[in-house]
Parts: structure tokens; C-alpha cells; sequence
């Protein structure tokens, strides 16, 4: 315990996460997926989709927008497309039954996809793709969310904040994986900088008449930006066309009129895509994997970093000290076990 802080385990903050879920009605293997995904946030340093999610999570529960006790059903035919009907349950259950199928599918056939329907998604992607890259499997994952970016050269929430999230495995080391948003920054930012009573950087948002303002307050209630100006928009735009209408789902506009708020987890689908690299080099040039690492070596040797880099370091110190939490954090925690949905509006 240091000051004004508390130093909890990983499996120590697991138990609470997961207690919480199961106070507030979920099926023990929802609850144990969300938990395993929110303290892995907190665990890697990723606060904008760790604890602090879990009022939106109960709020979505309450609002009956997401089904606490839903087991997700997985389709496989002789095809390379393997799904999961998530039966508007979260996603991670979905990943969970679906990656392993996944796996299996892109050994056998070189490349295969994992469609998932009707899911609630609040977290990030690396999870997903990290799990993938463990059977050697390089995995590109999109998800829309819900329309609160203006396009390129626009002015109105049109976009969602789609991630997109790479992985490709590494012998005997941690995958290289990225995974970001197609805005500026993901919308959990702007909200913990709302938090924190921080302004934003410029070149983050619009505010409601389509000016540019570094109010989190007035970003909420404008528009965020896309990444890279009309680059970030066209990718943003493909994951709406490739995650959210090809996958016969929710585009970020439709979740916003079903949910009708953004202060609820969106409602959607997903697209995972794994590719076995062996298969795929054939053995052309060699092994695909040390081929990678001359890269990986090259782009180090510069100075610059890999991203994943500072979670992995992340990951690691929590894993030997603990993860250190803020008084009210804990606060938080215990309030939302006792209260359980009666906690949120
Ligand atoms: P960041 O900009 O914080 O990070 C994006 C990626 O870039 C990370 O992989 C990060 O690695 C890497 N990175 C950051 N700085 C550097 C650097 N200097 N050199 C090399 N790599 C670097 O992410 P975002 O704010 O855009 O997104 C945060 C999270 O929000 C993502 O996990 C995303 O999935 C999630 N999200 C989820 C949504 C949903 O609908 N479910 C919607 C939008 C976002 P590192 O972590 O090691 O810093
Ligand atoms: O941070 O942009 C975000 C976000 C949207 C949905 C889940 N996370």
C-alpha cells in the first residue's frame, strides 16, 4: 500500500471484476470474459478500456441492450468463414468459443475468417489478436462502434471510433501487435481527460457547430476526428462496409439509433481474418517468422519502438508488483460490488 493507492494482484482484481459482473446477473462465463479483458487493460496500461468500463458494461446491462447470461453459438461449416452468434451477450465470451475454431479453420485451409454477430463490444482488440497469434497465426481484427466521428472534410458524427488491430506471432517472444482507433484517439480518452479536468490536444474534435475545440465536454457532444485526415476516414469507412455491412450487422450510424446514446457499450459485429504465414510464403525466401525479425530488428536499430512494446512492459511489471490503483479506483470497485446495477442510471 502506498499512499492514497493499493497495489492488487492480477488474480486479486480478476476475482473483484468478475464478482461484480456476476452481482449484476451474468452467467459465470460472461461475467469470466469480461473480467479477463477488463483487468487485462488494467493489467497492460491501457486505462481507456479498463475498470473505468465497467458502469458503462452495467449500464448496458440495465438498459437490457446486452443479454448478461448469453452463450454464444458457434457455426462452423466446410467453409473458410466460421462464425459466432454472440446472442447479444459481450464479445469476449464470443472471442473465447471462437478463436480456437478460428485457429483450427486457418491451419487447415491457409486463411480463414471469424464473422461474430450480435455483440455487445466495449474493449480493445488486442486481446482477440493476441490470442490468434498463439497458434502462430498472423490476425487482422475491425469492429465498427457507434457514429461519433465526422468524416474527412465533414462536421457531423457520421463514423464510429472502428479499431483496427494487427498481430503477426514471434518465436520465443511477445507478437508484434498494434491496435488502434481509426479517430484521433478512442473515445475513452477524450472521457478520462473529461475526467481528469484535462483539455484536449488540438486536432482531436469538432464542437457541435463543427468548429475545432479542445473541450472533452464539447468533443463528447461534437464530433471527434479520424486519424490521418481522408486516410483514417476511407479506413474507417471500409471497416463500416467489411465489419459492420458485409457481415449482414450494424453499421456505426444503425447502432447509434438502436442504443439511441453513447453512454451505453455499442452493438455490433466483428471481423477476424488469420492468414498461417508458412502456408502463405510457401517457403519462398525462407521462413516468413525470421524474416520478420530482420524487420523488427531494423525498425529497433533505428531507435524507434514496437508497438505492444510499452504494454508488454507494462504487463510484465504488473505481473511481478501488482496493479496499482487509485484510492477512489478502489472506492469505485467496492461500490459498484455492493450496489451492483443499482450503481448506474
Ligand atoms: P493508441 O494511440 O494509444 O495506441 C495505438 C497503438 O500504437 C498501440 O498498439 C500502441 O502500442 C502503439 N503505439 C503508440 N505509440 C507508439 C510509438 N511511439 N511507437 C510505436 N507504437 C506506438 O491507441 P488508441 O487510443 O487509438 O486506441 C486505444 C484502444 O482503444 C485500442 O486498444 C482499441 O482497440 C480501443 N478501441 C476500441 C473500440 C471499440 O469499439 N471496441 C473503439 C476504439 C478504440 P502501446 O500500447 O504499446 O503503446
Ligand atoms: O474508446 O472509442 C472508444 C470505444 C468505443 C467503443 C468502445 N471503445
Amino acid at each position: 500500500m502506498t499512499e492514497n493507492k493499493s497495489i492488487l494482484s492480477v488474480p486479486a482484481l480478476l476475482e473483484r471484476v468478475e464478482t461484480i459482473f456476476i452481482n449484476a446477473g451474468c452467467s459465470r462465463q460472461q461475467a469470466a470474459a469480461v473480467a479477463r479483458v477488463i483487468v487485462a487493460g488494467e493489467r497492460d496500461g491501457c486505462k481507456s478500456h479498463g475498470i473505468y468500463r465497467i458502469e458503462g458494461c452495467l449500464r448496458t446491462i440495465k438498459a437490457g441492450k446486452v443479454v448478461p447470461d448469453a452463450v454464444p453459438v458457434l457455426e462452423v461449416d466446410d467453409s473458410a468463414i466460421v462464425r459466432v452468434d454472440a446472442k447479444s451477450g459481450f464479445a469476449n465470451a464470443a472471442h473465447e468459443v471462437g478463436i480456437p475454431a478460428l485457429a483450427e479453420r486457418a491451419k487447415e485451409l491457409g486463411l480463414a475468417a471469424l464473422v461474430i454477430n450480435g455483440c455487445t463490444h466495449f474493449s480493445a482488440l488486442w486481446p482477440e489478436v493476441e490470442a490468434a497469434t498463439e497458434h502462430g497465426l498472423a490476425v487482422i481484427a475491425m469492429c465498427p462502434s457507434y457514429a461519433t466521428v465526422a468524416p474527412a472534410g465533414g462536421s457531423e458524427p457520421l463514423l464510429g471510433t472502428n479499431p483496427l488491430a494487427f498481430g503477426w506471432p514471434r518465436n520465443g517472444n511477445s507478437p508484434y501487435v498494434f491496435d488502434f482507433a481509426t479517430s484521433v484517439a478512442a473515445r475513452g480518452e477524450i472521457e478520462l481527460h473529461r475526467r481528469a479536468g484535462k483539455e484536449l490536444p488540438e486536432g482531436w474534435a469538432l464542437d457541435g457547430d463543427g468548429n475545432p475545440t479542445t473541450s472533452p465536454e464539447q468533443a463528447l457532444a461534437g464530433a471527434m476526428l479520424p486519424f490521418g485526415g481522408h486516410k483514417g476516414s476511407a479506413i474507417s469507412t471500409m471497416i463500416e462496409l467489411l465489419a459492420g455491412t458485409m457481415l449482414g450487422d450494424l453499421t456505426s450510424p444503425e447502432v447509434l439509433d438502436y442504443l439511441g446514446t453513447t453512454t451505453l457499450s455499442p452493438h455490433h459485429g466483428e471481423l477476424i481474418i488469420a492468414f498461417d504465414p508458412a502456408r502463405f510464403s510457401g517457403q519462398r525466401r525462407g521462413n516468413p517468422l525470421d524474416r520478420a525479425e530482420v524487420l523488427f530488428e531494423a525498425i529497433a536499430g533505428q531507435g524507434a519502438r514496437l508497438p505492444s512494446q510499452r504494454r508488454f512492459n507494462a504487463r510484465a511489471k504488473s505481473m511481478s508488483d501488482g496493479i496499482e490503483l487509485t484510492a477512489a479506483e478502489m472506492e469505485q470497485l467496492e461500490r459498484l460490488r455492493q450496489m451492483g446495477l443499482g450503481s448506474v442510471d
